[in-house]
């Protein structure tokens, strides 16, 4: 039937082929076997990514005897063989030796090579500070102190000064460099992403870059760099350790670790009750005569954190709270934040919090999300009762698209293109009402409103053993800070109001 454009008829081969790592389509039963077992050794060695398998329904409905083989080959796919050697190795403690100022920039490539040990016990040789990328959250822990948290467009000023340097506008605006960045910077399992680079020439401008990675497609796909690696990162950072600790480096980085704990002092996350959120319309609707009682999306992560000491699952949509949840909880250990990163897909956050609190039962697995992005997957609340999954939900609900509102608000003269979410005909209402809805799924929630009331609802929402939602009502006017404009560079970080 393929090709006849018959009822349903899908090229799924075609149409995933630029999205996952390989698709299959199956036309013989007998490829059944053979082709599911490449699927899986294709998806989980090397660089991890999707496989799709596509098995037609004619396919689906044969019978036949089939060959179960012990081992499959894959043509010219071998990733078990890259290792870095020696020689690549020796050249960088040669750099690292060299150096005054080093950085360890590291992705999810250090988790998905399941790394974050080999990183723990070359930072503990090295004494080297660490920055990661989102999807690199906990591959180093960011409790730490030489943990530079993490980096790029909302990441903490700190990392992107210890990158690139730190600036100051003088008396006319312009920027003026007042400390140096990194003089070498070790990428490890990342992919030098537009959001963690901003202007990407000037991302560690004047520091030596080396870039340890599986896949050699990512060498020199976005910056240049001066060493390249193509190794399984695990096996070259176990490797580099070993090495240094039979000839320990004579260099400890002392001043420039004083630097960067100068740095963490100077700028941390921080955020507060501003004109702006005291003039909104939030006040104006929900909390007029109890302004005090007014909760900052912020406040609401930093409130689960400690209630939950840091040892919780956390999954988000896609926008500000996404990257609130990610300033304000600190990961220590690899997956520990699910989120969806460059893809940005909105509507994430919910059924990856199903998916982890069904693989980790044991953790408490919470969902930061935005009324914007939980409202793109809400059907799944049927999932989270029936199969009984107790995975929870926080909705940091703004009533608005309150990252395009950010962007609006910077860029766009606050001209507003339909990134309100509530009904305009009675602004008093919360719109969607997220607590009717959820009631209708046969779930507990909760609004909260006032300061007051956050913690024990948190605690309510914490203590509960099936799925739970609370709809935290927030002021739309916070902006994530820091921030580096797209295309700019760390001279242009705001990084307080
Ligand atoms: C499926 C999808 N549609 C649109 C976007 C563009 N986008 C990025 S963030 C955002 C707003 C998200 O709003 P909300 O979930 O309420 O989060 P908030 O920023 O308000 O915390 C939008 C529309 C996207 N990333 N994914
Ligand atoms: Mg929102």
């Amino acid at each position: 039937m393929i090709g006849k454009g018959g009822f349903q008829e899908t090229d799924f081969y075609g149409m995933t082929l630029p999205v996952v790592k390989h698709s299959f389509l199956v036309t013989d039963i007998s490829e059944i076997p053979t082709v599911v077992k490449q699927a899986f050794k294709i998806a989980t060695s090397g660089r991890p990514g999707p496989v799709v398998v596509d098995v037609p329904k004619n396919i689906q409905q044969t019978r036949a005897q089939v060959f179960f083989p012990d081992e499959v080959d894959i043509e010219g796919f071998d990733p078990e063989s890259k290792k870095a050697s020696d020689l690549e190795l020796n050249e960088i403690v040669g750099l690292i030796e060299k150096s005054e100022r080093p950085v360890r920039y590291v992705g999810g490539g250090i988790i998905s090579a399941d790394a974050s040990e080999a990183l723990r016990k070359l930072v503990d040789a090295t004494g080297i500070p660490v920055t990661s990328t989102v999807m690199g959250l906990g591959a180093f822990p960011e409790t730490h102190e030489l943990s530079l948290r993490w980096l790029g467009m909302h990441g903490s000023a700190y990392s992107n000064w210890a990158v690139s340097g730190e600036f100051e506008k003088d008396a006319e605006g312009n920027p003026v460099k007042i400390a140096d960045g990194a003089d070498l910077l070790l990428a490890c399992g990342v992919r030098f992403d537009d959001r963690v680079t901003g202007k990407v020439e000037k991302f560690c401008e004047h520091g030596t870059i080396v870039h340890i990675d599986i896949d050699p497609s990512e060498i020199n796909k976005n910056r240049k760099v001066a060493l390249p690696v193509v190794s399984d990162v695990k096996y070259a950072l176990k490797r580099l350790a070993e090495m240094i600790t039979e000839r320990p480096l004579q260099n400890n980085f002392a001043a420039w670790q004083k630097q960067v704990a100068a740095w963490k002092e100077k700028a941390p996350f921080g955020y507060r009750v501003t004109d702006e959120v005291m003039q909104s319309q939030h006040m104006k609707d929900h909390l007029a005569g109890s302004e005090s009682e007014v909760i900052l999306p912020q406040m609401v992560i930093e409130e689960l954190y400690k209630l939950t000491e840091g040892d919780a699952i956390l999954t988000t949509g896609v926008g500000q709270h996404q990257m609130w949840g990610c300033q304000y909880f600190l990961s220590d250990n690899p997956r520990q934040v699910l989120t969806s990163a460059g893809l940005g897909a909105m509507g994430f956050g919910y059924p990856a919090a199903l998916g982890a609190k069904v693989a980790r039962p044991d953790k408490e697995v919470i969902d930061i999300d935005g009324d914007g992005s939980f409202l793109m997957n809400v059907q799944e609340l049927a999932t989270a009762k029936i199969e009984k999954i107790a995975a929870k939900a926080i909705i940091l609900n703004n009533q608005h698209l309150g990252m395009v509102v950010q962007w609006e608000d910077r860029f766009y003269d606050s001209n507003r293109g339909h990134t309100y979410l509530g009904n305009p005909d009675d602004m008093k209402q919360i719109y969607p009402d997220y607590v009717e809805m959820i009631k209708g799924f046969g779930l507990p929630v909760e609004r909260v409103m006032y300061k007051r009331d956050l913690k024990a609802a948190l605690q309510r929402m914490l203590e509960s053993d099936e799925a739970y939602v609370l709809d935290v009502v927030v002021p739309y006017t916070e902006h994530v800070l820091p921030f580096i404009p797209a295309g700019h560079t760390v001279a242009d970080m705001i990084w307080k109001e």
